[in-house]
């Protein structure tokens, strides 16, 4: 088979082209570094939220912390889904979720305490709040949502990341684990009735979570009044908390 002779002018269109493509990926690889370090730096800082809260009411707030990278795949298909054109600047600018950090708590009121805490940092800005606990899906999704900014440092310049942190109990989760399977599963018999029955659960789960809550204040509430001699021996306990 004969190749078509190509112009110069087709060449060199086609090899400024790939390089263009190139050094994009290029770019995109170092936007997500950065987004793995804008990780690092709010993961951190729930760590240490939780640590001091160790040391400081002997209880941790926090059960579990996850954290992700949006995959290159579903980035792509959410710009797809808003009709956006792919660019960089684009992906920087419209796809808040690109880091993700997920903080698991045992009660509703950690939950509160723990973004108001972050919220107070002052190197952190709130882009957005959406309180899913307080207004929930029709689905019966519950979870507290926010996009923050956040400085990094690297070697050479100093970039705010955008990372959102989703923070629910282990309750919500688990809901939200199972509906997430579910909404992925192209296929489901019955389908009508699982999202029903899974909107039942939502609403016992909630229930749940208040009742623990409540339970776990009246504890709190029935403890003895300290003396002064056991807040010197609690302060003395505090001293051998292993931190890690
Ligand atoms: P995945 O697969 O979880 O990574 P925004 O991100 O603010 O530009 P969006 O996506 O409408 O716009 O924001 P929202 O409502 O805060 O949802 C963001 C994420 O919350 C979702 O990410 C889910 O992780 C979770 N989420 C929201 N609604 C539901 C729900 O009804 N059920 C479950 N199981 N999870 C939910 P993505 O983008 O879906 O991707």
């Amino acid at each position: 088979m004969e190749l078509p002779v190509l112009s110069e002018e087709t060449v060199s269109f086609a090899f400024e082209r790939s390089k263009e493509m190139l050094e994009m990926l290029v770019d995109f690889k170092e936007l997500r570094m950065m987004y793995t370090c804008a990780i690092k730096e709010v993961k951190t800082k729930f760590e240490v939220l939780d640590t001091e809260f160790k040391v400081r009411y002997r209880r941790n707030p926090i059960s579990d912390i996850e954290s992700r990278l949006k995959s290159n795949q579903s980035i792509l298909e959410k710009m797809e889904r808003r009709h956006i054109p792919f660019s960089l600047e684009n992906v920087e600018k419209n796809i808040n979720d690109i880091a993700g950090i997920r903080v698991i708590c045992s009660y509703i009121d950690d939950i509160y305490l723990l973004a108001d805490a972050l919220s107070a940092q002052d190197d952190i800005k709130i882009l957005e709040v959406k309180d899913y606990i307080k207004n929930p899906k029709p689905n019966g999704y519950r979870s507290y949502h926010m996009i923050v900014s956040v400085p990094v440092f690297f070697a050479e310049n100093r970039r705010n990341m955008k990372v959102e942190v989703q923070i629910r109990t282990i309750a919500m989760d688990f809901w939200a684990s199972l509906e997430h399977q579910m909404k992925y599963k192209k296929e489901i018999p019955d389908q009508g009735e699982i999202s029903a029955r899974l909107q039942h659960c939502a609403n016992g789960i909630a229930a749940i979570d208040q009742e623990m809550l409540a339970l776990r204040e009246k504890i709190e509430a029935a403890e003895d009044k300290p003396t002064e001699e056991d807040i010197l021996v609690e302060k003395l306990m505090k001293i051998d908390v292993p931190l890690y």
